[in-house]
């Protein structure tokens, strides 16, 4: 096992971390900025060192800071978490040229799967569902361009191979206007990316979003641990996910999974992964994929039984994964809010002391969170404070559990989504299952 882990992160991520360290007997290295001396898991941890100003990108993003931290501490490996440096491939590649575990896959993957373009070609040829679209990136010539686009069909949606996370995009309804849009499109993405690669995909109207989760052990040996339905964000930012993903078309579920876990194989994929997917009309189809912990990786763990950020640290220590797929069963239903430090209205960050904190609780309710009373939230980070999960034997029964959990708890001092989550929770439509990715921007009036 991991001698010493360095968590390259913060707030409830890092706690969650530090837990799974302690629990599998491994050493933990607390890494802070000035702004985060209070956080909870630095008094948990073996060791904790302050690796620079609140400004993240003079610490918790400054990689020579966090390797140094490393080196004095004696840490053997690193886990980046999510955010921050958890995708950044020199990250990874430096990490492991100093001699310490990087938790996730080999810089290459990383890179791989950062280029939208090479991920999406990358996974076509392993068997995995893509929308259709330019098989590569769109020609700069404009007759081939135009071509593509007819023949895929408008609406068309343009993207850059260096976005991801709804970041460089534009949809194209007519003939008249995809060339400019392209040239727009190319443009911002060199500016904002450095890389003014774009393609081409069918626009799909009213999707839902469908995330895969996989386990690999980089050495030939890959399981899926079921999908989760993410459909309910607003602006790219999810709000509240769930496990299993309802009302999906049983046979496509099968297949798409297994495609998942052959591409795993086939690209040499170690760690934990998720496979994202628009799903539209009883099919799936691959968009991105992440290369690291997700926010909502509890509602999957609560319906498998399976702990994947100990996993993740098993498979970088260099064991085979020791669950076969036979033995992940997915039961009951899972749903998680995420709770923000936020103005209900408009959605602004609002930091500032937690006067006081009550935790929910009873039976199949978890709370992932770093808050404790007197805590006071910096206004330097995202706004995440804490994930609410509620698990149950049926969807209704984890939704009965989530209103109980929302009338109980208790964040004084701040503004928070909590009231939102309220809402949501009793939202006839979100409590039948099954909306698209445009339901909450529609129900807030965005729309
Ligand atoms: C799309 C799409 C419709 N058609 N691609 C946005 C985030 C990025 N991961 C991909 N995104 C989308 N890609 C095609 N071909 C609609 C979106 C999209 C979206 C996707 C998932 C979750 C929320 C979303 C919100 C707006 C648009």
């Amino acid at each position: 096992m991991l001698e010493k882990v360095l968590i390259a992160n913060r707030g409830e991520i890092a706690l969650r971390i530090l837990r799974a360290c302690k629990e599998l007997g491994i050493k933990t290295v607390a890494v802070h900025s000035t702004a985060d001396r209070e956080l909870m898991h630095l008094a948990l941890a073996d060791e904790s060192v302050c690796i620079g100003p609140a400004q993240a990108t003079n610490s918790y993003l400054h990689i020579p800071s966090i390797i140094a931290a490393a080196e004095v501490t004696g840490a053997t490996a690193i886990h980046p978490g999510y955010g921050f440096l958890a995708e950044n491939a020199d990250f990874a590649e430096q990490v492991e040229k100093s001699g310490f575990t990087f938790v996730g896959p080999t810089a290459d993957v990383i890179r791989l799967m950062g280029d939208k373009v090479s991920a999406k070609d990358a996974m076509k040829k392993a068997g995995v569902p893509t929308v259709p679209g330019s098989d590569g990136p769109l020609p700069e010539d404009e007759s081939e361009a135009l071509a593509i686009a007819r023949e895929v069909g408008y609406p068309v949606i343009i993207k850059a191979a260096g976005g991801g996370g709804g970041r460089g995009m534009r949809v194209v309804h007519k003939e008249e206007d995809l060339i400019k849009s392209a040239k727009l499109t190319r443009t911002e993405a060199g500016a904002a990316f450095g890389n003014s690669m774009v393609y081409l995909e069918k626009f799909l109207g009213n999707p839902r979003h469908v995330e895969v989760q996989v386990l690999s052990d980089g050495q030939g040996n890959a399981i899926h641990l079921g999908d989760r339905d993410c459909s309910l964000q607003r602006r790219h930012q999810k709000v509240l996910e769930e496990a299993p993903a309802p009302f999906i078309d049983e046979k496509a579920r099968a297949e798409v999974l297994q495609r998942c876990v052959d591409a795993c194989v086939e690209i040499g994929y170690r760690g934990a992964g998720t496979f994202e997917f628009l799903y539209e009309d009883g099919h799936f189809y691959f968009i991105e994929m992440n290369t690291r912990v997700q926010v909502e990786h509890p509602v999957t763990e609560m319906v498998t039984g399976i702990d994947i950020v100990k996993e993740m640290l098993r498979i970088a220590s260099g064991e085979k994964l020791s669950i076969k797929q036979q033995d992940v069963v997915i039961r009951g239903h899972a749903l998680e809010c995420r709770i923000n430090a936020e103005d209900p209205k408009t959605f602004l960050p609002c930091p500032g002391k937690v006067s006081h904190f009550h935790a929910p609780g009873g039976n199949g309710v978890r709370v992932d969170s770093h808050l404790y009373s007197g805590y006071s939230v910096p206004p330097n980070y995202d706004s995440l404070i804490g994930k609410l999960i509620t698990y149950g034997s049926s969807r209704d029964e984890a939704l009965a559990r989530m209103r109980n959990a929302l009338d109980e708890i208790v964040v004084d001092g701040i503004k928070t989504n909590v009231p939102l989550h309220r809402d949501l929770v009793r939202d006839e439509s979100f409590c039948k299952g099954g909306v698209n990715i445009h339901y909450l921007e529609h129900k807030l009036g965005m729309k």
